[in-house]
């Protein structure tokens, strides 16, 4: 009998925080032990123990392929046998560059990082250069990665200026942090009417996918839009999650809104640790060495991440309909989970925007955190231990998106269905 999940957990909690390398995945909110992945086959992964689970976390979203999609792992490998790193420049990171650009093609510069919270750190360091301002504004429920200036949350009271969400947050910084709602039209406006000379940006999930599935309504993108241009702040758009995953061009295929800047990361890597800053050339060429504002990294445009994201984007280009039979397969699931749950008395509101899916324990339609935070988690817990048992991963948090990829076949979406109909 080989190592036991449990026993992994045990020496891992010897050797790291919890037991993990990021929070989630210590399955607090859910409980129980995390299974240790030993591999991933195509739209399966098999923990330490063999158990084979159907995957809808897909390493939080970058594997829209399925795990070791061939031309990937071929793609890496190629590219390791030349060497792994370089800190030089290589053709590679114009090849991926062109690849996304060909997509987002409203953004003409780009600049390579290793993680999205590097991304989004680099995004309001433009922006705060480039305006010569220092508040930004997020809206609560989104998460933009761990850099110190997103890591407030709401002040007391009727206070605008962020608090510190986690130890080690000076509140000198977190108070440049102006909290807003998600999908507040009129709060973003009085926010602006207060503070707008000192707004340097708006960052905002135009999919919002941190607080589960949210979808941004066109009317609030548009309001922020007008904002950001009647106030001289620029508006980012975090897509590190929804680019490539809601449509090719993410929430940008939903709205015609446009951003100044867009950050992207997770597919744009197709697993290895890939993400960018985007934006039009007058406001990129304000980065380090072209400009004055410093940013910097030793594994940025890694060659062999940029293999694989190559591998990954022109797979996903050259596949006709794509988001069409992601997006297919996604309703069919999000269908299927609200049926079982109805058919026991369960309220269950469910969302879907291409690839990604989320389905709340709620009544009523979530359109913000609070709505999001009203949901039933102690009935999600059951339903997410219910599953695993029954060999379907899902992301073991209410707050988090469920995600499709090719490799998921109807068959394996009936599967899953069937598995929530006994798992109430
Ligand atoms: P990373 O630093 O984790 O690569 O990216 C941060 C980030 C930025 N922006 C958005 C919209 C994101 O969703 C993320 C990271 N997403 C989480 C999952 N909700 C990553 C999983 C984790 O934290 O372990």
């Amino acid at each position: 009998m080989g190592l036991s999940n449990q026993a992994a957990f045990e020496t891992a909690n010897r050797f790291f925080p919890g037991g993990v390398n990021s929070p989630v995945r210590a399955f607090k909110s859910v409980g129980g032990v995390p299974p240790f992945i030993d591999r991933g086959e195509g739209g399966y992964i098999y923990d330490i123990e063999n158990n084979r689970y159907i995957d809808f976390v897909q390493s939080w979203g970058p594997l829209i392929l399925g795990h070791a999609y061939p031309a990937v792992i071929e793609a890496v490998v190629r590219t390791a046998r030349k060497g792994l790193s370089f800190g030089a420049p290589t053709t590679l990171e114009n090849e991926l560059a062109e690849l996304i650009l060909s997509v987002y093609d409203f953004l003409e510069k780009l600049r390579f990082v290793s993680t999205g919270t590097e991304a989004v750190m680099t995004a309001l360091r433009l922006a705060r250069g480039v305006t010569g301002r220092s508040d930004i504004v997020k809206f609560r429920g989104c998460y933009h990665g761990h850099s110190d200036s997103l890591l407030a949350e709401a002040g007391s009271g009727a206070a605008t200026f962020g608090a510190p969400s986690s130890p080690g947050v000076p509140l000198d910084l977190a108070k440049h942090t102006l909290i807003a709602e998600y999908n507040d039209a009129a709060g973003a406006e009085k926010l602006f009417a207060e503070r707008g000379g000192e707004i340097a940006c708006v960052a905002i999930e135009p999919i919002a996918g941190n607080m589960g599935l949210v979808p941004a309504e066109e009317s609030f993108l548009r309001g922020l839009r007008a904002l950001c241009d009647r106030y001289g702040a620029i508006l980012i758009f975090d897509e590190v999650m929804s680019g490539f995953r809601a449509a090719k061009n993410g929430a940008c295929g939903f709205t015609r809104v446009r951003p100044d800047i867009v950050t992207l990361g997770k597919v744009i890597g197709g697993g290895l640790p890939v993400a960018a800053i985007g934006g039009k050339q007058a406001v990129m060429d304000h980065l380090s060495p072209i400009g004055k504002i410093y940013q910097a990294g030793t594994l940025s445009g890694n060659p062999v991440a940029m293999a694989a994201g190559i591998a990954t984007l022109r797979t996903i280009i050259d596949t006709p309909n794509l988001y069409e039979t992601l997006g297919a397969r996604a309703a069919k699931l999000v269908r299927g989970f609200k049926e079982a749950a109805n058919d026991r008395g369960v309220a269950l509101e469910t969302a879907f925007r291409g690839s990604m899916f989320g389905f709340f324990f709620n009544e009523k339609p979530v359109r913000n955190f609070d709505d999001a935070l009203a949901s039933d988690s102690a009935r999600f817990v059951k339903f997410h231990s219910a599953m695993l048992k029954k060999g379907v991963y899902l992301a073991p948090s209410q707050f988090e998106t469920g995600f499709i990829s090719i490799a998921v076949n109807d068959e394996m979406i009936d599967e899953t269905i069937a598995a929530a109909r006994s798992a109430y």
